[in-house]
């Protein structure tokens, strides 16, 4: 069904209907576009904020990029009939909207593009798609044959649905200058000042062709006709009645009929996307089809623009699927997040943080001057706004508008990512203003006056407001009133000084003892008045109802308060073993560790929204994986290794990819938890890839499994493996130079062993390193005490 290739950069998928949603993304810096495998597809470009070009055929609610989208038949999409003129028989590729049984399907997913070969009535179909490096142009190849060896007649109908641009104004026609069909439209507003502002909005969407068509039609009643788009009426016809839209649904649908000797194959070439006048979309004809004929070079330098997402780290542990996943489809992620801060203009604050703890590892430049944009929209209270604005016409929009109090926390904890890997300890240095005073001060201060604030906005107890929400975006209503704490915002608060005080003495910076101090504060609070037994509530609302405890019936024990417990230091030994217990009764399931359970049934006031969301979907107790890398994060600290890989692996498909529903190209926000509750839906991948996991991902794959974190411009060797691996190869790029890794497990060693080229090496450091070297670096762990027993030696 799956298959990874043997380049390990592709992944294959065989049937159209088994996983129907699974599919791919690709971006450039102006748009992204999600195709499935049977070829609907959900595109946006940005100008400067999301916009659509190809459009729902009804009047559809503008809104972020959702989890788990709904697919229906006319659902936007591109796809290509092809009927044999001879006999009338139709099918349509990739598969949709005929749907009709295919000879041979494969769905490709490339780093840089995506294809299809599907055969059926013994022809052969080829697609591949792939956007301009630049410009929010999809750039698609078909390529049709004739199996057969006798000639035929065929005809072939590109058809990139448009939809229900505007209620104002729509219309489309085929321009046979551009041989393009282009429709356009008034993007309806209502005010008068949205006129003024809207002068460039690009409200054209063009489908251009390389070879001049048979026949076309812009009008998706008449194409459809009184049949549907499974066969539409258009293509029962000879040829494509020629009709325009005039304030009617627009459709870009051509025909080539072609004579087709024996084995012969044709090939055409489309460009699809947004324009805002005709003399753009001339423009873009001439430049990849005209006499410049730069179509082949856009490619290249789109593969160009994906291959700078490749990163420092190179693993071969044995296991195909996560050694792609880590080694070319994580970092892409990562990139994604990184270099386009998942096309918005206003990114959560903690989510631009950690997209650039992720890009530490990839564009630390890159990371370097987001740590700084951010710094420079801080309050000089401390407190930071709730999303960071990167476009000057940038407003802060939907959950940005309500106010959540953990941004600061991220601070420290992204940007010591950024120095262990980078050295860069100069970044402290940098002078940066505040949103409200012009005046400046070094960005060490600015953290400082981050933590300053996180230690004020606490209650007399010594836990920390939630106001509105913390990480958790919908538990909005546990302190709405004022009162409300947030058991996980007070660990993390204390985590994040703590990783202070520990980057101040790595990088011998002098630091005020007090923080070492309201760290333990902080901690000993919620050791106080939030550990409940077995585990630790996640918070105590306004009306001082403490909840993710042992009395709720649901939503009794949360994963992010337990984590950060380990992470902050704030839990025993013997608690430790308690709540690591807890997490394994209550909240492991087969596809990962859920966020709460039991998934909430009903409305609970003094939590708030996130118990109304679907048992089981994001909050409400799905596996979401953010949490569970958190989680995963927190098991390297303490040496778990064992568990921490299982949180990890359990994050990519394997045995169970139908249930998932998705490729392991990319890690998804979450899956379908509420695993005892909804047994049948458990699993289920949102397919949204939107997610702070991956940069978490990618540090537990570089600090806790390959243990090559760096230090103040050394490379410390701490790696962990799973019991299942006897050994790991790595490639480690660090410091200008390169690590040839072998991570060895024998009985021949009683504790881990290091050898440098060829050296012994009594620490565990690689210190004084030069650049442009490469290191051969040999790791012998011993093997777990209960293998030898095993193994009998
Ligand atoms: O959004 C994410 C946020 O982008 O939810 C996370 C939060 O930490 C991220 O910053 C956990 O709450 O209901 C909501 O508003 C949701 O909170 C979502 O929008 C959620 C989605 O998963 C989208 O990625």
């Amino acid at each position: 069904l799956v298959f990874v290739d043997d380049t390990r950069q592709r992944i294959e998928l065989y049937s159209p209907t088994k996983m129907p949603e699974a599919g791919s993304f690709l971006w450039n810096k102006q748009m992204m576009v999600q195709f499935n495998c049977r070829g609907y597809a959900v595109g946006q470009f940005m100008q400067p904020e999301p916009s659509k070009y190809a459009y729902a055929p009804n009047l559809e609610a503008k809104t972020f990029m959702q989890p788990e989208h709904a697919y229906y038949a006319n659902h936007p999409g591109r796809f290509f009939y092809i009927k044999d003129e001879d006999t009338g028989e139709v099918f349509s590729a990739p598969f949709a909207p005929a749907k009709m049984s295919l000879d041979y399907f494969c769905f490709s997913a490339g780093q840089h593009d995506i294809s299809w070969h599907i055969e059926a009535l013994n022809i052969s179909v080829k697609i591949t798609v792939s956007l301009s490096e630049s410009d929010a142009i999809e750039m698609w190849e078909l390529t049709v044959s004739n199996l057969d060896s006798k000639a035929r007649n065929v005809s072939i109908y590109p058809y990139f649905t448009v939809g229900y641009m505007s209620w104002m104004n729509q219309s489309a026609d085929f321009l046979p200058e551009l041989n393009a069909i282009v429709a356009t439209c008034i993007s309806p507003y209502q005010k008068v000042e949205e006129y003024f502002e809207r002068t460039n909005l690009k409200d054209k969407t063009y489908l251009i062709a390389d070879t001049k068509p048979t026949s076309w039609c812009c009008n998706q009643k008449v194409f459809e006709g009184n049949s549907d788009v499974s066969f539409p009426e258009g293509i029962k016809a000879e040829t494509l009645e020629q009709i325009n839209s005039l304030y009617e649904v627009p459709a870009a649908v051509m025909q080539y009929q072609e004579s087709f000797k024996a084995k012969q194959s044709k090939s055409y070439r489309f460009l699809f996307g947004p324009a805002e006048h005709n003399q753009q979309i001339a423009d873009i004809r001439d430049k990849y089809f005209g006499t410049s004929n730069l179509f082949e070079q856009e490619k290249h330098n789109y593969e160009q623009y994906i291959k700078q997402s490749s990163g420092p780290i190179n693993i071969e542990s044995g296991d195909t699927v996560f050694d792609q996943f880590v080694n070319y489809w994580l970092p892409r992620q990562v990139f994604y997040h990184g270099d386009v801060n998942r096309l918005t203009t206003d990114p959560q604050t903690r989510n631009y943080l950690q997209d650039n703890l992720g890009m530490s590892y990839i564009s630390p430049q890159t990371a370097r001057q987001a740590f700084i944009t951010a710094l420079s929209q801080q309050n000089q209270t401390g407190e930071m706004p709730d999303g960071i604005l990167i476009h000057p016409d940038a407003s802060l929009k939907y959950i940005n508008q309500v106010p959540h109090t953990d941004h600061c926390v991220w601070l420290p904890i992204c940007i010591q990512a950024y120095l262990n890997e980078t050295n860069d300890i100069s970044l402290l240095d940098e002078l940066v203003p505040f949103a409200d005073n012009k005046s400046t001060q070094t960005i060490k201060q600015h953290i400082e006056l981050a933590l300053d604030w996180l230690v004020a906005s606490c209650d007399e107890r010594g836990l920390s407001y939630i106001a509105q929400g913390d990480w958790c975006d919908p538990m909005n209503m546990v302190g709405y009133k004022g009162k409300g704490v947030s058991t996980w915002l007070t660990l993390a608060s204390a985590y994040a000084i703590n990783t202070w005080v520990d980057v101040c003495a790595d990088y011998q910076i002098d630091i005020n003892l007090k923080y070492s101090f309201f760290a333990g504060f902080l901690n000993q609070a919620v050791n106080k008045h939030c550990w409940e037994g077995q585990w630790y509530s996640r918070g105590i609302s306004d009306d001082n109802i403490s909840f993710g405890v042992g009395d709720d019936t649901e939503g009794r024990i949360y994963l992010n308060p337990q984590s950060w417990a380990i992470l902050s230091g704030a839990v025993s030994t013997e608690n430790k073993a308690k709540l690591l217990a807890q997490i394994e009764l209550q909240l492991n399931t087969p596809f990962g560790t859920m966020m709460l359970a039991p998934s909430y049934t009903k409305m609970r006031e003094n939590v708030g929204r996130l118990t109304q969301k679907f048992p089981g979907t994001a909050e409400n107790g799905s596996i979401y994986n953010h949490a569970a890398i958190f989680y995963a994060y927190s098991l390297f600290k303490i040496g778990e290794a064992e568990k921490a890989f299982s949180v990890m692996r359990k994050m990519l498909p394997d045995d169970n990819f139908i249930q998932r529903g998705q490729l392991p190209n990319f890690i998804p926000n979450y899956y379908r938890g509420a695993f005892y509750q909804h047994p049948r839906t458990a699993g289920r991948s949102s397919q949204l890839f939107n997610t702070g996991t991956v940069s978490w991902f990618y540090r537990c794959v570089i600090e806790g499994i390959a243990g090559l974190v760096g230090n103040k411009g050394d490379l410390l060797i701490k790696p962990q493996l799973p019991n299942q691996w006897s050994k790991l190869n790595v490639i480690r790029a660090f410091n200008g130079a390169t690590f040839n890794v072998e991570i060895l497990k024998t009985k021949k060693v009683s504790q881990q062993t290091v050898h440098i080229n060829g050296n012994y090496e009594a620490s565990n450091r690689i210190a004084n390193i030069t650049a442009g070297k490469t290191y051969q670096v040999q790791v012998l762990l011993p093997l777990p005490p209960e293998l030898i027993i095993i193994m009998g030696v």
